[in-house]
């Protein structure tokens, strides 16, 4: 075990109240592609290009037909050793938050497999970019459990709403809409009270998810980063551990 390592352990050991924020890099292990990795890109497409509320009104049918291959992927990707860990740290660790970027929801699997006599609901993450499992309709805001079938051969065959028949959307923050304020204001109070953030397998560029462990640093506490390259972030990080979620993360907590 490398003294990074041996340190990063008593910083965790030592903590308080952690606040954890995870991007794509900590689903890559169990087979979800990044955005900026290899394999990030669909169809040559950038996702910058298809997560937007213009995409979208731009040409449903190509979007949803995005939206339904990752969904079907990720359905068949299970929690890797870096998610149970943190789960397990979850439920062991007083009070520990975690803040997610991804809508894989791979941290809600792990803490279900991990919850034992626990309630599961102490592991779940705050979501902050929203889930891809849940549909929202896009005129009444309903939401609903999301299908894997969806048809997105023609615009005609796009899930409607219930209600109102609205055409239905991934339940999703897209680039340029506002986050719910509600998550993403839980999140930035968990990352104020925090003497602890650990940043897993983000880039660290998508604000305003990106200033979690900002606003760690600013109230005094430590930042540690896992991830097998650099990032912005890494210059302001207490710790930047380099390895995978997979390995360092069980060995870490
Ligand atoms: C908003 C859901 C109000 C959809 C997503 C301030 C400055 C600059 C720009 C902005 C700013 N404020 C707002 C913006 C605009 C924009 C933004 O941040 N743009 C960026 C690109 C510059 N933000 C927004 O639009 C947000 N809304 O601010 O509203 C507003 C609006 C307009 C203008 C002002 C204010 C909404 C952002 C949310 C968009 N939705 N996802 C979907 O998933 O389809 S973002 C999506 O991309 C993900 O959720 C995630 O957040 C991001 C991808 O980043 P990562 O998860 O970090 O993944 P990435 O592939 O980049 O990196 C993976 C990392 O893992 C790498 O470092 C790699 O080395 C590492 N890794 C790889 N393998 C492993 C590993 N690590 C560990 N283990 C491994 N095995
Ligand atoms: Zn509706």
């Amino acid at each position: 075990m490398t003294t990074e390592v041996e340190r990063a352990r008593r910083l965790v050991a030592g903590a308080e109240r952690i606040v954890v924020l995870t991007g794509a890099g900590i689903s890559a292990e169990s087979g979800v592609p990044t955005f900026r990795g290899a394999g990030g890109l669909w169809k040559s497409y950038r996702p910058e290009e298809l997560a937007t509320p213009e995409a979208f009104a731009r040409d449903p049918r190509l979007v949803w037909e995005w939206y339904a291959w990752r969904r079907g992927l990720v359905a068949n990707c299970a929690p890797n050793a870096g998610h149970l860990a943190l789960a397990h740290l979850a439920f062991t660790h007083g009070s520990t938050t975690l803040v997610t970027q991804n809508v894989d929801g791979l941290h809600h699997r792990a803490a279900e497999e991990v919850a034992g006599e626990e309630d599961p609901r102490k592991a779940f993450p705050l979501e902050v970019h929203g889930a891809i499992h849940r549909d929202r309709c896009s005129r009444c805001g309903r939401r609903s459990p999301g299908r894997l079938d969806v048809d997105a051969s023609t615009a005609e065959t796009l899930p409607r709403c219930v209600e109102c028949g609205g055409m239905l959307r991934p339940d999703v923050v897209w680039f340029g809409e506002s986050l719910d304020p509600e998550v993403i204001g839980a999140s930035f109070d968990a990352a104020r009270a925090a003497d602890l953030c650990l940043v897993v397998g983000t880039s660290a560029v998508v604000h305003p998810a990106a200033s979690v462990p900002e606003v760690t640093l600013q109230s005094g506490g430590a930042v540690i980063e896992v991830n097998p390259e650099s990032t912005p972030l890494t210059e302001r990080a207490t710790l930047s551990l380099r390895g995978s979620a997979g390995e360092l993360l069980p060995a870490l907590l």
